[in-house]
């Protein structure tokens, strides 16, 4: 390439190096940022250029809004690549790296918006035929109203912030007498955390599987799907074990299903990559709520589709290229993560220090996504993932025999992972058989 473009990845860990790695495949400059204490973080060793942009603490750097669009104007960025959590769904930030001159990959900021309002994303979703888990999202105006409307639900509910994600102002009510108290908590517990006090309710679905799709647009209307992923192994809220495709599911609902999301995100002109997420209970499909960005386990439908969706998103962001089309995609065997944590594998303690030996699994098809090296210091400050093992084989039995073998090599010393737990999942009886739910891991397998 004669005049390489310039990204600015803002982001740390296992997505830095994964994007820094996608970017410079496709001949791109890579400028990174980092905090003090990630001094040491290996993308920055390969990166063109690294801008210190403040302290260890997320909001003194990572979140430091004019810190990152400073950064990008001093190394001369054409993008800024947010990768996930941090400020990747925060359409503010999205929209002023746009109006700075830095393309923000990811989709228009005004639907990282409306997504990130769980009332409005419903909603809108529905309205393009996606159907949703049955509830309210109206107005909450009196105790009488709402209890009237959920006798027509029918309990169990559950109240969700509006704001939410990740557990925050949400109450599973069973009983007409709590539904009140529950909802007035779930309101000001929505407040303190996200300013906004919004709530809605659903029918609480008792034990569904998560079941996501993976789809990608080119912003004027072209979308694909890349398939389903199956995310049910999570412990509050994060995922542990992530899997494509999802299986044991009626085949014809899915791709009905696949299909739609496709119809609606055409309509949204969505671009780049996204995720809609949908509970499934009792043969049907709900849709809960989409994101507008990649998201970690992205590298499971990698493994079977053959797509690079890091270099995908890159591409279209810098250069308005879109090479996917949905007759030439398909799946290719079975693919699973398993996301490991610097954690106690008992406890769930986060373990940070330095990690004194590292080896790395290998063979065919087997995938390691990951910062670390021996005398890498995990620092304390930020999320506790540290790498993915991901591998593939031809169906799921040979695929979980394939992950049992690259988890036995993996090495990793000097802190506490949950290596041990992942070996657990593989030879449980509920897992190989596909019968779990959303909180199996918890109310089953870790007790
Ligand atoms: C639900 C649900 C059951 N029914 N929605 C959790 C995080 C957020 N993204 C959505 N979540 C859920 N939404 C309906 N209609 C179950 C969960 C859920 C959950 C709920 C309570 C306690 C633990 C949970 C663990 C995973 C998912």
């Amino acid at each position: 390439m004669k005049n390489p473009k310039k990204i600015l990845i803002a982001n740390r860990g296992v997505i830095a190096i994964r994007a820094l790695r996608a970017a410079k495949e496709l001949g791109y400059q890579v400028a990174s940022v980092y905090s003090t204490i990630d001094k040491d973080q290996k993308h920055l060793k390969l990166s063109d250029e690294a801008i210190c942009i403040g302290p260890a603490a997320s909001k003194d750097s990572y979140l430091n809004e004019a810190a990152i669009i400073a950064a990008a104007e001093l190394v001369g960025a054409d993008a800024i690549y947010p990768g996930y959590g941090f400020l990747a769904e925060n359409s503010s930030f999205a929209e002023k790296c746009n109006q700075s001159g830095f393309k923000f990959v990811g989709p228009d900021p005004k639907v990282i918006e409306i997504m990130g309002d769980k009332i409005k994303a419903k909603e809108l979703i529905e309205s393009l035929g996606v159907p949703i888990v049955p509830g309210y999202t109206g107005n909450i105006q009196s105790q009488d109203q709402i209890e009237n409307i959920v006798d027509e639900i029918g309990y169990p509910v559950i109240v969700k912030a509006s704001a939410g994600g990740g557990g925050k102002g949400m109450r599973v009510v069973e009983k007409k007498k709590d539904l009140w108290d529950c909802v007035i908590s779930a309101q000001n517990e929505a407040q303190l955390a996200f300013g906004n006090g919004e709530v809605f309710i659903e029918k609480y679905l008792q034990k569904p599987r998560h079941i996501e799709v993976q789809v990608f647009g080119d912003g004027k209307g072209k979308v694909v799907h890349l398939y389903s992923r199956d995310c049910s192994l999570q412990r509050r809220y994060q995922k542990i074990v992530e899997e494509a495709p999802a299986i044991n599911l009626p085949q014809d609902k899915l791709n009905e299903i696949q299909n739609i999301c496709v119809k609606a995100c055409s309509e949204l002109k969505y671009e780049g990559a996204g995720t809609l997420e949908f509970l499934y209970e009792n043969n049907e499909f709900y849709f809960i709520e989409m994101n507008t960005r990649i998201q970690v386990e992205h590298t499971v439908t990698e493994m079977i589709t053959g797509v690079d969706l890091v270099q995908a998103q890159l591409s279209l962001a810098l250069e308005d290229r879109f090479d996917l089309e949905q007759d030439k995609l398909k799946i290719n065997g079975h693919a699973m993560q398993c996301r490991i944590n610097a954690e106690d594998p008992e406890t769930f303690i986060p373990s940070p220090g330095k990690i004194s030996n590292v080896h790395r699994p290998g063979g065919y098809h087997v995938r390691f996504e990951s910062q670390i090296y021996s005398g890498y210091e995990v620092p304390s400050n930020y999320d506790s993932l540290i790498a993915e093992v991901i591998v593939k084989d031809g169906d799921r039995e040979n695929t979980i025999n394939k992950m049992r073998m690259a988890l036995t090599e993996l090495v990793v010393e000097g802190i506490k992972t949950n290596q041990p737990l992942h070996l657990k999942i593989l030879d449980d009886n509920g897992f190989k058989n596909v019968d779990y739910y959303i909180k199996y891991l918890e109310e089953e397998l870790i007790k």
